[in-house]
C-alpha cells in the first residue's frame, strides 16, 4: 500500500508544500499541497525530479577516492581522517589561509547544512571563505548591512497587497522568486493585475514576468543605479516624497535630495537607454500611488553598480514612505529568528575587515568574493591555498572565468567535496563525501522563512531512509570539523572545543527547537509536526524601528560608502556609449533547470534546446546567424559554441545566454576581473562579447 507523506521542496526559495507517495521505501510521486496554506498546491516540474535525483545513477552513495582518474569507494572513517590529516598538514606549513571553503547555493535550502557550515569554517579557521553570496546576493547585503544595520534584514516585496510593484532585474515568473519566499508566484502576480495593482518590469530582456506586466522597460545593461538616481531626482525634486512615518526614525533625507539634485533625468536617460519622459513618468506613478515597491534581485545585483542600485532601492522605498508598510517592502517575523539569532552572536554583518591577497578585494561577512578564488589558487606566494573544501557548489560553473578555476583546481595540493555528484568542480576533488538528499532528511526553512510574503512555518521529517553509505550534511560537517580539531588543523581557536561539543550534543533539530522555543510566536517542533502541512502565522506586519540595528535604531538612508561609490556612476555617465555593433551578453535562468546541477534529470532537459544564445534579428542577420546555427561567442577569457535563437525578445546590442550549463558555460565568457568594485561581487551583467558564425 503506497503511503502518503508531507514534505518540503528544497529546490529554490518558492519552499512549496509537496506531498510525496511511497512505496517500499522509495518515493514514487511527488504533487503539491492542496493543504498547504501558503503554497496552496503550487508546484513546478521541477518538484516531481526530487525523486530522480535521489535514484539517479549517477549519484555517489558511498564516500570516494580519487587516485589519478580513477576513482575507488572508501570507508567513512578513512574519508574523514585522511581529509582532515591532509588539511591540517597544509595548514601546518603553510598556515590556516592555506586552505579554503566555498559554500554553494544548497546551503541555504538545508537547516542541517546552514547550521552546520559555520562548524567546519570555524574549524579550518583562516580567511579563505567563499560562498554563492558574491555571486548572487552580497551587494543586497550590503546594502542592509549599511542601512539597516543588519546584513540579513531583507526588505520582502508584498505582493499580495501592493497597488504597484517595480521589478528591476528579476524574473520571479521563471525562477519562482528570490529573496521573495512566495510559492505560486506567477498566480500571485495574477491576482495583482486582477484587483487593478499595476506590474513594471525593467529589463534588457522582455523576459516571462515582462510579458505579464503592464509596462516593460527595456534597460541598458547596469543602467539601473542612473535610472534610480533620476526617478529619486524626479520625487524630491519634484516635492513627491512621502516618508510619513519612516521620517521619525531616517537620517539623511535632506542629504539625499541634494544627493539627487545632481541626476536630473536628461542626464542619466542616455546609460539607462530609456528616455528622460520614461523616467519621469515612472517615478510620478510609482510615488502616486497608494502603496507601491521596488524589488530587484540578481539582475541589479550580479552588476557593476550592485551596490550602489540595491541602495538606491531600498532609498526609493523609503522616500515614498513604502518601506515596512503594508503593500510595500515589509520585513518578516520569523518562528526561528535567524536574524535575532546572529545579532545575539554579534554577528550582525562585517566589511572591509581585511582584504584578498592578490587583488585587494574586501572581506564581507567573513568571506572573501568567489571571484577571486581561481587567482588565490594560482598566484604564487604566502598564504597562497593549496587545499580546498568545497561545499554543495560547483564554482567552475557559477563563478566567473571557469576555466581559469577549472585550471587552478586541477593544482591543488588537497581537495575535498561534499557532494552527491561528480560535476566540473568535483572531479578535482580527492575525496568525495556524499549527503543525504530531497526527501532522506528532515526539513525546515530556516534562510526562506525570514524572506517570506508571510510570516508561516512549516517541519517536515524525513519520508524514506537515505541509501546506507551517505550521511546528513550536519554529519559530515560536524565530523570533518571534529576530526580537524583532534589534528590541531586551523590552530588555535577561541571557544572551537566547546562549540563542537555543544553542537554534536544538541544536533540541528534541538538547536531548532531551541530557537522556534525562544522565537516570537509559541511554537515547539512537535507543534509543528502536529501541523504538517505548515502554520500561517500571519501577514507581515511593520517591524521597524524595533527591527533596525543601527546606533539609535535609526536607517541610514545615505551610508558613507555607498555615496561615495557614486563617483564611480558619475565617470560612467560620461563613458563611451557601447561601440555601435558591439554586443553585451546577460544571462537568463529557465524554469526546467537549476543554476548549474539538474541537466542530468531526462524529465527536466527532454523537449527544445535550452541553452541558445538569443539574438536579435539585426544584430543575427548582420552576422549571417540563422534560427538554430551555431555561433561562436568569445569574450576577454574564453569562448563557448552555442546553437542561436533570433529573437526580438533581446534589444540590438545584447545577446541572452543561460548560466550552469556545462557544454557552453556563461561562466567561459564572464570576467572575474569584471566585479562591483566597491564589494567585489561578480558581474554577470552587459559581459562586452563578439559573435559570429562558428566556422
Ligand atoms: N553567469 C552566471 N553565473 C551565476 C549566476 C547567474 O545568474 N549567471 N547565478 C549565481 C547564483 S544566484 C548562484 S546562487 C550560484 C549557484 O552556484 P553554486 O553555489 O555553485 O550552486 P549550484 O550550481 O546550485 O550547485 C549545487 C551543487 O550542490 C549539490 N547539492 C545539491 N543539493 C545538495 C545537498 O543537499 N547537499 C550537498 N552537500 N550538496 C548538494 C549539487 O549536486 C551541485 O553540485 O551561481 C551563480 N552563478
Ligand atoms: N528554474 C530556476 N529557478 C531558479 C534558479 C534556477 O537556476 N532555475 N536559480 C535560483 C537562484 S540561485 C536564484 S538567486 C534566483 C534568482 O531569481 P531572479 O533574480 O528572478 O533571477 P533571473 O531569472 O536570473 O532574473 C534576473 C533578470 O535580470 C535581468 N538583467 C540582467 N542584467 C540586468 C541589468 O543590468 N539590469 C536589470 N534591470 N536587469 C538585468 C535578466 O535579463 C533577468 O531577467 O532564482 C532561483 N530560482
Ligand atoms: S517552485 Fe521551487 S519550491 Fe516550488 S516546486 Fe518548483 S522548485 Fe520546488
Ligand atoms: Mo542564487
Amino acid at each position: 500500500m503506497p503511503e502518503v507523506r508531507i514534505h518540503t521542496c528544497m529546490l529554490c526559495e518558492a519552499t512549496c508544500g509537496i506531498v510525496a507517495q511511497v512505496e517500499g521505501g522509495r518515493v514514487t510521486g511527488i504533487r503539491g499541497d492542496q493543504q498547504d496554506p501558503f503554497s496552496r498546491g503550487h508546484v513546478c516540474p521541477k518538484a516531481a525530479a526530487i525523486p530522480d535525483m535521489m535514484e539517479h545513477p549517477d549519484r555517489i552513495r558511498e564516500p570516494m577516492r580519487r587516485v589519478g582518474d580513477r576513482w575507488q569507494p572508501v570507508s567513512w572513517e578513512d574519508a574523514l581522517s585522511e581529509a582532515a590529516e591532509r588539511i591540517a598538514a597544509i595548514q601546518r606549513a603553510h598556515g590556516r589561509n592555506a586552505v579554503g571553503l566555498y559554500a554553494g547555493n544548497p546551503t541555504v535550502h538545508s537547516h542541517g547544512a546552514i547550521l552546520g557550515v559555520p562548524l567546519l569554517s570555524k574549524a579550518l579557521g583562516g580567511r579563505s571563505r567563499f560562498s554563492a553570496t558574491s555571486v548572487d546576493q552580497l551587494p543586497q547585503m550590503l546594502a542592509a548591512l549599511e542601512m539597516f544595520g543588519h546584513q540579513l534584514l531583507f526588505p520582502v516585496p508584498d505582493v499580495d497587497r501592493t497597488d504597484f510593484l517595480l521589478v528591476l532585474g528579476a524574473n520571479p515568473v521563471v525562477s519562482n522568486g528570490s529573496l521573495m519566499t512566495a510559492p505560486g508566484i506567477a498566480h500571485r502576480l495574477s491576482a495583482l493585475r486582477a484587483r487593478g495593482a499595476r506590474l513594471v518590469v525593467v529589463d534588457p530582456r522582455r523576459t516571462e514576468t515582462a510579458e505579464v506586466a503592464n509596462l516593460h522597460l527595456a534597460i541598458r545593461p547596469g543602467g539601473d543605479a542612473a535610472l534610480l538616481l533620476g526617478m529619486l531626482h524626479e520625487i524630491l525634486a519634484g516635492g513627491l516624497a512621502r516618508p510619513g512615518r519612516l521620517a521619525r526614525f531616517t537620517d539623511g533625507l535632506e542629504w539625499l535630495r541634494e544627493i539627487v539634485e545632481r541626476y536630473p533625468p536628461e542626464r542619466v536617460a542616455a546609460r539607462t537607454g530609456l528616455t528622460p519622459a520614461a523616467i519621469r513618468s515612472l517615478a510620478r506613478d510609482f510615488a502616486a500611488a497608494p502603496t507601491a515597491v521596488c524589488y530587484g534581485r540578481v539582475g541589479i545585483s550580479t552588476q557593476e553598480f550592485g551596490s550602489v542600485a540595491s541602495w538606491l532601492v531600498n532609498a526609493l522605498n523609503v522616500v515614498t514612505g513604502n518601506l515596512d508598510r503594508a503593500g510595500g517592502a515589509m520585513f518578516t517575523t520569523p518562528a526561528a529568528d535567524v536574524v535575532a539569532l546572529n545579532a545575539r552572536l554579534g554577528s550582525l554583518g562585517s566589511f572591509g575587515r581585511f582584504r584578498s591577497r592578490v587583488r585587494g578585494l574586501p572581506e564581507f561577512g567573513g568571506e572573501l568574493p568567489a571571484a577571486t578564488l581561481a587567482e588565490e589558487i594560482d598566484t604564487p606566494g604566502d598564504g597562497r591555498i593549496r587545499g580546498l573544501v568545497t561545499f554543495a557548489g560547483n564554482p567552475v560553473l557559477s563563478a566567473p572565468n571557469g576555466r581559469r578555476l577549472d585550471r587552478a583546481l586541477a593544482g591543488l595540493d588537497f581537495m575535498v567535496a561534499i557532494d552527491l555528484q561528480r560535476n566540473e568542480t568535483t572531479r578535482h576533488a580527492h575525496l568525495i563525501l556524499p549527503p543525504t538528499f530531497g526527501l532522506e532528511r528532515d526539513h525546515y526553512d530556516l534562510v526562506f522563512n525570514t524572506v517570506a510574503v508571510r510570516n508561516v512555518a512549516r517541519y517536515a521529517r524525513a519520508a524514506v531512509a537515505p541509501p546506507p553509505g551517505v550521511r546528513d550534511d550536519w554529519d559530515i560537517l560536524l565530523g570533518l570539523a571534529l576530526a580537524l580539531r583532534a589534528r590541531g588543523g586551523g590552530g588555535n581557536r577561541r571557544n572551537l572545543g566547546a562549540t563542537l561539543r555543544v553542537a554534536r550534543a544538541l544536533g540541528p533539530r534541538r538547536i531548532l527547537g531551541l530557537l522556534l522555543r525562544f522565537g516570537p510566536h509559541p511554537l515547539s517542533i512537535g507543534a509543528l509536526e502536529r501541523s504538517p502541512h505548515g502554520v500561517d502565522l500571519g501577514p507581515l506586519v511593520p517591524r521597524f524601528p524595533e527591527r533596525l540595528f543601527t546606533p539609535g535604531r535609526r536607517i541610514r538612508l545615505v551610508p558613507p560608502v555607498l555615496e561615495a561609490d557614486l563617483a564611480r556612476i558619475d565617470a560612467d555617465l560620461v563613458a563611451a556609449p557601447p561601440a555601435p555593433g558591439a554586443l553585451l551578453l546577460i544571462g537568463r535562468r529557465r524554469l526546467r533547470s537549476n543554476n548549474s546541477w539538474m541537466h542530468g534529470i531526462h524529465r527536466l532537459v527532454k523537449g527544445p534546446v535550452g541553452c541558445t544564445l538569443q539574438v536579435h534579428p539585426d544584430d543575427a542577420s548582420s552576422r549571417g546567424l540563422v534560427e538554430g546555427s551555431l555561433a561562436r561567442v568569445r569574450s576577454r577569457v574564453g569562448e563557448v559554441r552555442v546553437p542561436v535563437s533570433v529573437t526580438d525578445g533581446v534589444g540590438p546590442g545584447v545577446v541572452c545566454l543561460p548560466h550552469g550549463w556545462g557544454h557552453a558555460s556563461f561562466n567561459d565568457l564572464a570576467d572575474e576581473q569584471r566585479v562591483d568594485a566597491l564589494c567585489g561581487n561578480a558581474d554577470f551583467s552587459g559581459v562586452p562579447v563578439t559573435v559570429e558564425a562558428a566556422p
